[in-house]
């Protein structure tokens, strides 16, 4: 089986003998007729594909594949229908060789998923919404992202933002760690548990401003931590005008850097190319040095930079 894009992480790391690894870049691949970005672009096999192929194109280091949409007033589609519209394009993705996740709440969805190459299971009910999530994932060993989504009816993004006495940070950690109790109790290890703090899932904008600024909060449980800003509603509404979800990829980007530049793990996007350049400036924001990038000599090392390809030869000229 390809190792998990978490495994990949913790090895590529050791290589690279760095302790702030890059930030990952998950592209989203949604096969859905009605997500709030791009529902209805990628809904056929082909056009799914070719998608992906465009995201791995601009550094996707993980492809998310999701066969149902929770906008708010989207229906759940029946698990026959989410299965032909992810497995197919699972199976093809991870062929060719792809670290391949797959945005599901349904057990089953993910156990034929993982038959055909996942690695990694994005579950925005954080397994709550079906009782045979985490024994899946935990008898095939695959990580699973457990998201904060506070709803007695999972889809269409119900439930409504809630007062939170204690602040939504202090709310959204003990949730995660209520998930992480259930996730460990069926028997997931605590290597394959990923925390998500749900952005726009039953929250307010305030609230996942909030979840933002106390992202460090949410990393200090000691999970790798997946950020799912991209294109929301309040992303979108950071401008004086109103923006349609494309037109708040700036502003994406910048929460990537800062959310990469804090620790998080990985970012779950719809722009590849713009969020990789902003997770890589986080990494050389918090290293004082650049690890990737491009150089007109071309001659360092995979992984190393100028400047430390130079001081390896101890050859002080340098062309930055
Ligand atoms: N957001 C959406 C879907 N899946 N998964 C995780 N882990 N985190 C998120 O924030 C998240 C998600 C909704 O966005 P989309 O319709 O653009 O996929």
């Amino acid at each position: 089986m390809t190792e998990s894009p978490v495994q990949a992480q913790a090895e590529q790391q050791a290589e690279m003998g760095i302790e702030n690894q890059l930030c990952k870049v998950m592209g989203i691949v949604n096969v859905t007729e009605d997500s709030f970005s791009d529902g209805g672009l990628y809904k056929t096999f082909d056009a799914a594909i070719a998608h992906a192929h465009e995201l791995v194109d601009q550094g996707a280091h993980i492809l998310d594949i999701g066969g149902e949409s929770t906008r708010p007033g989207a229906h759940r589609v029946s698990e026959d229908e989410e299965i032909a519209r992810v497995v197919p394009v699972v199976r093809e993705l991870a062929a060719e060789g792809h670290l391949v996740s797959v945005d599901t709440m349904r057990a089953s969805v993910a156990q034929a998923a993982i038959a055909e190459g996942a690695v990694f299971i994005n579950d925005v009910s954080g397994g709550l919404a079906d009782p045979n999530m985490y024994t899946v994932c935990a008898d095939a060993d695959v990580p699973i992202c457990l998201m904060h989504w506070k709803t007695d009816r999972f889809g269409s993004a119900s439930g409504r933002a809630e007062t939170h006495p204690d602040g939504i940070v202090a709310d959204v950690r003990e949730h995660l760690l209520q998930l992480v109790d259930g996730a460990l109790a069926a028997g997931i290890v605590e290597e394959n548990i990923v925390l998500d703090p749900g952005l726009g899932f039953a929250k307010n904008a305030d609230d996942n401003w909030a979840l933002l600024h106390g992202l460090p909060e949410l990393i200090d449980l000691g999970f790798p931590v997946l950020v799912g800003a991209s294109r929301k509603r309040f992303v979108a509404a950071v401008g004086d005008e109103a923006r349609t979800p494309k037109q708040a990829d700036a502003a994406t980007t910048a929460i990537s850097a800062l959310s990469a530049a804090a620790g998080a793990w990985a970012v779950r996007v719809h722009n590849v190319a713009d969020n990789l350049d902003a997770v890589r400036v986080a990494q050389a924001w918090n290293l004082g040095r650049s690890l990737t990038g491009y150089t007109a000599a071309g001659d360092y090392p995979e992984g190393g930079s100028n400047r430390a390809a130079q001081s390896a030869e101890s050859a002080p000229e340098g062309n930055e």
